[in-house]
């Protein structure tokens, strides 16, 4: 059956997809009403919103908004200039002026990101707050990490939906099928694709049940090496951008728990590069190489929001 353009945007922005409740297929934010200013940044010209919005026929429900002003186009640019837009000045002093120009609405664009139904951790991730270093063991990871990831119930369905080709599929760059040593290469929905500047793609692996970082062993190493080497040169091909410029890493912890790695330009200050959470490719493939075990035995350092139920559940047993 043939979808509206509006319900295929919005499954293809949280990987809801198939099986989901229906959405509406007017305004995706119809009467939307602000909840909430989760986090905003006046450097990186994003907000976070949490609202309401009516559905069809339910309740209202939550929503998650990220307003994001999109960079530059060099090449749009420099067009812009010539054709004279409005101009009104700000300020004048010598050689110095400062004006407010109005660009054409084709270049005033906002990226816009919808999570809805968001549930409370997709608000939570998204709320300003205090953060807490864990230093986690391999023991840590058995008797708290794991017993938590296996009991919560955060959806990755949007990941199953790229993998069995039921969402985003235009979008793949890059598959290699394997189901053991294979995975898929696509622009991550945190960029617009328009300029290299911010590049980034994950490479979502083929094989279930790899949760995380923790997991990896020896056995995983022809997948890693694939996703490395296949990732680089396809990028290559694509974008012109070689190996040396791309910040190649995965999350620990990550959010979602199917593993996938994170391709970002080197010059993009993307979010979650921070030493404490990033850990590089190329790092994980050598570690690996020298201890197989070394995920499961090593402490591995990362930081909490103050209200995650895993900082509680560390807090329990006195670990924080
Ligand atoms: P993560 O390390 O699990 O967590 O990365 P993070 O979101 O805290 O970084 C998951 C990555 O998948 C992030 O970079 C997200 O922007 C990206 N992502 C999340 N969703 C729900 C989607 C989606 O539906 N489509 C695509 N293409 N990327 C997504």
């Amino acid at each position: 059956m043939a979808q509206s353009s509006e319900k295929r945007k919005r499954q293809d922005v949280d990987g809801g997809g198939l099986g989901d409740p229906e959405v509406s297929d007017s305004h995706p934010l119809a009467g939307f009403r602000l909840q909430a200013v989760l986090k905003e940044s006046a450097r990186d010209k994003v907000i976070f919103l949490h609202g309401k919005v009516d559905g069809d026929s339910q309740e209202p429900q939550d929503t998650v908004v990220i307003l994001e002003r999109v960079p530059f186009q060099a090449d749009a640019v420099s067009g812009l200039l010539s054709q004279r837009p409005p101009v009104t000045l700000q300020l004048k002093n010598d050689i110095y002026s400062v004006y407010h120009l109005t660009p054409p609405p084709a270049l005033n664009e906002i990226k816009t990101t919808v999570i809805c139904p968001a549930t409370e951790k997709h608000i939570k991730k998204y709320l300003r707050q205090d953060l807490f270093l864990i230093h986690e063991t391999g023991e840590d990871y058995k008797a708290v990490t794991l017993p938590f990831i296996e009991a919560q119930s955060f959806s990755i369905q949007w990941v199953y939906n790229i993998l069995e080709k039921k969402a985003e599929a235009d979008r793949i760059e890059y598959e290699n099928p394997d189901p053991e040593h294979g995975f898929i290469l696509i622009p991550d929905f945190k960029w617009n694709q328009k300029q290299v500047e911010d590049l980034y793609l994950i490479a979502i692996c083929h094989p279930r049940g790899i949760k995380s970082l923790r997991d990896l062993t020896s056995d995983h190493l022809p997948l890693l090496r694939n996703i490395l080497i296949e990732g680089q040169d396809a990028i290559l091909k694509r974008y012109g951008f070689h190996g040396n410029k791309l910040r190649i890493y995965l999350h620990y912890q990550p959010s979602y728990y199917h593993l996938h790695v994170h391709f970002t330009a080197l010059g993009h200050d993307a979010p979650g590069i921070s030493v404490e959470r990033a850990h590089l490719l190329h790092d994980v493939i050598q570690n690996i190489e020298s201890d197989p075990r070394y995920y499961q035995i090593r402490t591995l350092t990362y930081a909490l929001r103050a209200d995650e139920a895993l900082l509680a559940k560390f807090r329990e047993v006195g670990k924080c």
